[in-house]
Formats: structure tokens, sequence, C-alpha cells
């Protein structure tokens, strides 16, 4: 893991769209990786292995079928100041999944473990007094993280979000994969089948903390 960083943003395509989002102000350089919501986030990635080493890796796939072991992920979270307040822009790139293929993904709250119930409901901005929060009034992806993808004919495949809001820190911590596209229907939405996959990442909203 290590600070977002412009360098490591612009590797690829996906990068310019993330860079266009970001708009970084002039004074992006000095706030980046600096106290407070100015600027930061965090990154984080792993290759794939199953719940059963000591101790526990950052990536680990629950359902080999679906999310191999081996396959890559990384998450970067990049916090800027917008024009009206702090903006998160959240980056997901995998590879070595399954080709042409929709998976749903989301941020969680708790980190990985043992169990893909381990990392909790989906991280919300404003947090839903009802849980598991299945209203749309709540579970939607403006006040949670939806990062669903496509999967290209080679199993590669990248999302990106973008919220004018940041991360309480300490309060997302993870990113699942799941076996299909996530629903937005009253009593389903937010859902999108079984947690193949997690990842660890301890978002910080840009704090360093
Ligand atoms: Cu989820």
């Amino acid at each position: 893991m290590r600070t977002c960083s412009k360098a490591a943003a612009a590797t690829t395509a996906v990068a310019a769209v993330t860079a266009a989002l970001l708009a970084l102000p002039s004074a992006g350089a000095s706030a980046h990786g600096g106290a407070g919501w100015g600027g930061g986030g965090v990154r984080a990635e792993g290759r794939f292995v199953t719940p059963s080493g000591t101790p526990l890796g950052d990536a680990l796939t629950y359902e080999t079928a679906l999310v191999p072991v081996g396959a890559r992920i990384s998450v970067a979270e990049h916090v800027t100041a917008g024009a009206r307040g702090p903006v998160t822009a959240v980056v997901l790139r995998v590879s070595g999944l399954l080709p042409d293929r929709v998976y749903g993904a989301h941020v969680h709250a708790e980190p990985c473990g043992a169990t893909p119930d381990a990392a909790g409901p989906h991280y919300q901005n404003v947090p839903d007094p009802r849980q598991p929060s299945t209203d749309p009034a709540y579970a939607n992806a403006e006040n949670e993280v939806w990062l669903d993808l496509t999967t290209d004919a080679r199993g590669t495949g990248r999302a990106v979000s973008r919220h004018d809001w940041r991360f309480r820190p300490g309060a997302a911590n993870a990113v699942v994969l799941h076996e299909h596209g996530t629903a937005t229907d009253p009593g389903d939405a937010g859902t999108a089948g079984g947690r193949a996959a997690c990842l660890t990442v301890p978002f910080d909203g840009g704090t360093g903390r």
C-alpha cells in the first residue's frame, strides 16, 4: 500500500479519465499526501489467494471458479479539493478474471476475513438507519461506492467512481467482488449475489490516518 500519486495514476488510459475527473487544483501538489482532506488517499493491491493462509492475505477469493487464485486487483483512492468541497475518486482494476463477464463490486465497511461476510455491509455516506440496507434511498451509487465492471476478452477490467464526499477514516475497509451486477430495485437495491472475492483497503478519506 502506498499513498496515491499522480505518477502511479498516469500509467493507463483510465488514469487519463481519472486525471480529468480529479482536475487537480494548483494547490494539489502540496496538498497531496498532506494532512486534512485536501489531498491523498490510499492504494492497495494484491494477487488473490484462498483464505487458508496464516496470516490471511489482503486479497482473498472465496469462489475460485469466478475469481481464480492468482488473479490481480488494485484499488486506489484519490481525494482532492473540488470547487464545492472534497472529491473522492476510487479506481478499481482487475486482471485474470473470467472473460466477458459482469462482476458487481462495492466498498464495504470492514476488512476482508476468513469468510465472505467478514467485510460487513456496504459503506454508506449517509447510513441507513435500517440494516441491512436495501432501500434505494440509501442503497444507491451516490450514497455507496459501486464499482461494477465488465471484463474484456482477456479477463481484464476497470471501474472508476466519483463522489463529492470523502470516507470517514476507519469506516471503509474493503472492496468486494460479487457474482453479478448490482441491483437497484426496492428490497434488492445494492445486492449483487454472493461475495466472490475481497481486497482489504483501509480507505482514509485523504487524511493519512
Ligand atoms: Cu458488496
